[in-house]
């Protein structure tokens, strides 16, 4: 695979139960105009449950496929996140929706919150190789459980507390995890450094299209410096 592919985790196709479909759409752009390919993988498995995105209804006995859906996505181009190995990108970055908290991780529908054990295992394979992970939306708080499970305490950012926030609580749970939070705005990016963790707020922001799309691009631009 090219030295120039920067890998993409899905977690479905559409916000309430998988990725964030525009937020994805903006990193393939911002990935492209920089010369990057991105290289879609998504985990191989049932997805939690399938919401009608019209009237909120879920059903969860329509057991649609994670990888499956996320090929919508992918232009069915997307490989099994098992399949992920750390030489084969020079970064990886989350896209949010709720699947990051549904099928990459328990943290939207569970007590005693999981990650999936292939996200964790990419997250601290890149974090060893020293090699950045890009996460915007909710899913820093991949990041925010996985490291901080291991004593590993890196800075992010889940956007901010108050109006125009409709998910603030998810900052003091990722305090809880051990993460330093930084409240920012969704046109600003978070960069831990020394960690190579990037993250910015996007749809955690009840905003415009262009504002979410302006954030993850600073997101992924920052992500490529870094590599
Ligand atoms: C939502 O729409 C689906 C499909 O039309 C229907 O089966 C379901 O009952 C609806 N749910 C609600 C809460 O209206
Ligand atoms: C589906 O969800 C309903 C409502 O949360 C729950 O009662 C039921 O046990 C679930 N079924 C399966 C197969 O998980
Ligand atoms: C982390 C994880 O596996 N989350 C959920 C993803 O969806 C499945 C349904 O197939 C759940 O069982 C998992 O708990």
């Amino acid at each position: 695979m090219s030295s120039e592919s920067v890998a993409v985790v899905l977690s479905g196709c559409g916000v309430y139960d998988g990725t964030e479909i525009h937020e994805v759409a903006a990193v393939c752009v911002a990935l492209s105009k920089l010369g990057k390919t991105p290289v879609f993988y998504a985990p191989d498995k049932v997805q939690f449950h399938e919401v009608n995105h019209v009237n909120g209804s879920s059903d969860n006995e329509t057991k649609r496929n994670v990888l499956v859906e996320s090929g919508r996505i992918a232009r069915g181009k997307v490989l099994a996140l098992g399949e992920l190995q750390v030489t084969s990108a020079d970064a990886v970055i989350f896209p949010g929706g709720f699947g990051a908290a549904k099928n990459l991780s328990t943290f939207g529908v569970s007590e005693n919150p999981v990650v999936d054990q292939e996200v964790e295992r990419v997250l601290v394979e890149f974090h060893e190789a020293k090699k950045p992970i890009g996460l915007c939306c909710i899913s820093p708080i991949l990041a925010a459980m996985v490291f901080g499970g291991k004593d590993i305490k890196v800075k992010l950012t889940l956007g901010k507390q108050g109006d125009g926030w409709p998910f603030g609580g998810t900052l003091d749970k990722a305090k809880e995890f051990g993460a330093e939070v930084v409240e920012m705005n969704v046109n600003e990016v978070c960069i831990d450094e020394e960690h190579k963790i990037v993250t910015s707020p996007a749809f955690m922001y009840d905003g415009k299209f262009h504002e979410i799309q302006e954030g993850v691009t600073q997101m992924v631009n920052a992500v490529v410096d870094l590599i």
